[in-house]
């Protein structure tokens, strides 16, 4: 199974650590051959390197769209080198063997991130490279590819005695070929993208690895993380400034904490949300950062041990003072001070990360989760309470403060697991219940978690006695308005549309709570 390198191609965009390879392969006796700019980096290092077209007979045309796209370099890697017929049309043709290709691709997926303009992301669509990537791929009998400039150093320890073995071969075309099939992926997503067809016939979610963890959601299963290129500041693009890897959990987590979060537009006030297990246990927005963590904190600090920080803003010191005295897990802001970072440094093992920026609550994007045999996947839940025409539909119309409560707990509501219910006074909630099968029974977790929190506070009542409540979606009985109003809501604000509505506004008009309808539901499970 060993074959011997006598001809390299080598035709790279990404021209990192190339001279290096190339003068490798030279000192093994290797004939190198390459594409117009590969050529020309490797020829200025003085190496000897023949152009493609010395193999093809045929000069490089159309800006180089046709540079490798000819029988003599397919023929090449494409030959079944002890098959007599395959061995007659190479000398009939003057086709030589290529037994190694180096090859990576026009950085299609990076000009899209960067967001190029229509003809230049067009431009970087590769055609020449892939055709011999999968052509290499598919005679790995003979060929060995690679693809990725990380793999150079394997490639150099396979060759060392001149020759690769099948193994190896084998191997390098898997991964060939999930390059490509990426590849072709971000392509298609990014047509899906420009033609608005959010769901297209077929649909390839690619990315790349950026880490293998540890285990997965329990020890006993396997995880990676993998980065689709979507330029949104986040955990997947955020700087780990200091602490161990994150955990496939930290990351789920950290997530829904930064993505809430953002839902708080900094220049209207500092806000923090701390989570655990995907739904947050309290979340504020006040005067600074600080007070937004403490009073965060105070919805439930039982809960809090061990949790994801995200703040809308730069961590400053004060806050870091604050949020070190408790164990967390991870801390995410879009930056950090260098003050703050200091006082974060005491605890090392403190996971913190800075995003760079907030995500867009209302931009487009998708989200995806397998099923037995598919997989589901939607447009992101962007829905902002803010964009809503809310109704008032009781004869009590809530206070300016009510509504800012309303609006406060519809917004936590949506990252919340259903059923959810949450109690919202000045700026933070006084109580979440998340999770449950039935939305009476959230209510009452939550009441329940306001009462312990008052105690904890040594308040003479929980937060929840004047608060305004918010249901993710609607109300079905008067049931679970009435165990709220029971809790001490006098608003609350929900979807609407049960078909007892009636019955429910009557209970609220009866109990002189004020109500208002969203219109918009916001499951989450
Ligand atoms: O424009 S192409 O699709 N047409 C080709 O025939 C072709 N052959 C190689 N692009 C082609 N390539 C790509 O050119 C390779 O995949 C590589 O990314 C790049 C290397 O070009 P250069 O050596 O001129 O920098």
């Amino acid at each position: 199974d060993e074959v011997r390198v006598k001809t390299a191609l080598l035709s790279v965009s990404d021209k990192t650590g190339i001279i290096e390879l190339a003068r490798a392969l030279h000192g093994k006796g290797v004939r190198l051959v390459s594409t117009g700019g590969t050529h020309k980096a490797i020829s200025a290092a003085g190496l000897p390197v023949s152009d493609v077209s010395e193999l093809t007979g045929f000069p490089e045309i159309m800006d180089g769209r046709v540079k490798t796209l000819h029988p003599n370099v397919h023929g090449g890697l494409l030959a079944i080198r002890d098959d007599q017929e395959h061995a007659a049309a190479m000398s009939a043709h003057g086709i030589v063997a290529i037994d190694l290709a180096v090859i990576n691709l026009y950085p299609f997926e990076e000009v899209r991130a960067e967001g190029g303009d229509y003809p230049t992301t067009v431009e970087n669509i590769d055609i020449g490279g892939p055709a011999m990537i999968r052509a290499s791929a598919k005679n790995h009998a003979y060929v060995t590819i690679v693809t990725d400039p990380a793999d150079y150093p394997l490639l150099l320890e396979e060759i060392a005695d001149g020759a690769t073995r099948y193994a190896f071969r084998q191997k390098m075309a898997a991964k060939a070929y999930a390059r490509t099939a990426a590849y072709d992926a971000a392509i298609s997503n990014w047509f899906a993208e420009v033609l608005d067809v959010p769901m297209p016939r077929h649909r390839v979610i690619g990315g790349v690895l950026r880490e293998e963890m540890r285990y997965g959601e329990n020890p006993h299963q396997k995880a990676g993380f993998y980065i689709t290129g979507e330029k949104r500041p986040g955990v997947a693009t955020a700087t780990l400034l200091q602490g161990k890897q994150l955990s496939y959990n930290n990351i789920n987590d950290t997530d829904a904490a930064y993505e809430l979060v953002a839902e708080f537009l900094p220049e209207k006030a500092p806000a923090c949300a701390i989570i655990k297990h995907a739904n947050p246990c309290g979340v504020a927005a006040a005067a600074t950062l600080a007070e937004a963590y403490r009073r965060a904190l105070a919805c439930d600090s039982t809960s809090a041990f061990g949790g994801i920080i995200a703040l809308n803003q730069e961590l400053d010191a004060e806050t870091a003072e604050e949020i070190v005295k408790l164990f967390t897990e991870v801390i995410i802001a879009p930056s950090v001070s260098d003050e703050a970072r200091a006082i974060v440094a005491r605890k090392p093992n403190l996971r913190l990360l800075a995003a760079g920026g907030l995500p867009d609550p209302r931009a487009p994007g998708l989200s995806a989760k397998t099923v037995a045999g598919g997989m589901l996947v939607q447009t992101r839940d962007h829905g902002m309470v803010e964009d809503l025409e809310l109704k008032v539909v009781t004869k009590r119309a809530p206070t300016a403060q009510e509504l800012e409560d309303m609006k406060f707990a519809f917004k936590v509501a949506k990252h919340v697991k259903s059923n959810a219910v949450v109690y919202a006074k000045d700026g933070q909630t006084a109580g979440i219940g998340a999770g449950q099968m039935s939305r009476v029974d959230s209510a009452r977790i939550a009441a329940i978690k306001a009462e312990e929190a008052a105690k904890a506070l040594g308040l003479a009542e929980p937060l929840t006695r004047g608060s305004a409540v918010a249901s993710e979606a609607f109300l079905p009985f008067a049931d679970g308005l009435l165990s709220a109003i029971a809790a001490g809501a006098t608003a609350v604000i929900q979807p609407g549309g049960s078909m007892r509505d009636d019955e429910v506004i009557a209970a609220a008009n009866e109990h002189n709570v004020a109500m208002v309808f969203t219109g918009m539901r916001h499951f989450r499970h």
